[in-house]
């Protein structure tokens, strides 16, 4: 599970050069509780730089790889990505039980923690017609918590009303896709995720400190 402090998750989606990156994470890693890494990152620069940020900087690391593929598959992949010493892995819900079920296991017995996407912060009807079934199949696999959206307040309350107090909410689409800052905690969440309202500030500190201030002081949040 990811350790609060900030409540922040640091969408960490650039082309930036490794040394790069370490700087800019060393930089900001006080205000953050996790550095959230994606695909954009991955291929610009490779495995072994994703291991030398994960041995760099003092940080939990999810991968939002958005993992839905056929079960042996998603089983190599989760083994890479311990190896990698990468903390927290993003699966497909849509991918259904049994694609998930040995993976989800495989990723539990190495420590790595699973959080399902269930709803998406933009387009996902077909995540949104089955929210129940979705999150009844995250608990019975034992993820460790669920990716709702900031976009859809409605969505982060339900979900938190069903899973009770034993997951963790990460919720992305806050700031550039319209999501206010602090409401998706406001709603329920534990994290917001944010990326382009820090990365592309002048100045990130100041950005993640805005958002800061605005999860512990939420203003009209419905
Ligand atoms: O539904 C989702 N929406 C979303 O934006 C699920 C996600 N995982 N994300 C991720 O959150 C997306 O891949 C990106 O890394 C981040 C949002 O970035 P930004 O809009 O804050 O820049």
């Amino acid at each position: 599970m990811i350790q609060r402090h900030t409540g922040l998750v640091l969408a960490f989606d650039v082309d930036w050069d490794v040394e790069k990156s370490i700087m800019f994470l060393n930089g900001i890693s006080d205000l953050i509780d996790a550095v959230k890494i994606g695909w954009y990152q991955l291929l610009t620069i490779g495995p072994q730089g994703i291991k030398e940020l994960t041995d760099s900087v003092n940080k939990y690391f999810l991968a939002d790889f958005k993992l839905g593929d056929v079960a042996h598959i998603n089983e190599y992949v989760v083994r890479k990505v311990y190896g990698l010493g990468i903390n927290g892995l993003i699966m497909h819900a849509v991918a259904g039980r049994d694609n998930l079920a040995t993976a989800i296991n495989v990723a539990r017995k190495l420590g790595v923690d699973v959080y399902l996407l269930i709803s998406m912060s933009s387009g996902g009807e077909l995540y949104d017609r089955n929210l129940d079934y979705n999150v009844s199949l995250g608990m019975s696999l034992g993820v460790s918590g669920f990716i709702v959206p900031a976009t859809k307040p409605n969505v982060v309350r339900q979900v938190r009303s069903m899973v009770g107090s034993n997951y963790q909410l990460l919720s992305p689409g806050v700031g550039v896709q319209g999501g206010k800052p602090g409401c998706a905690i406001a709603n329920g969440a534990d994290f917001e995720i944010v990326g382009r309202s820090i990365i592309n500030s002048e100045s990130p500190r100041q950005a993640a400190l805005n958002i800061l201030n605005a999860i512990r002081n939420p203003i009209s949040c419905s």
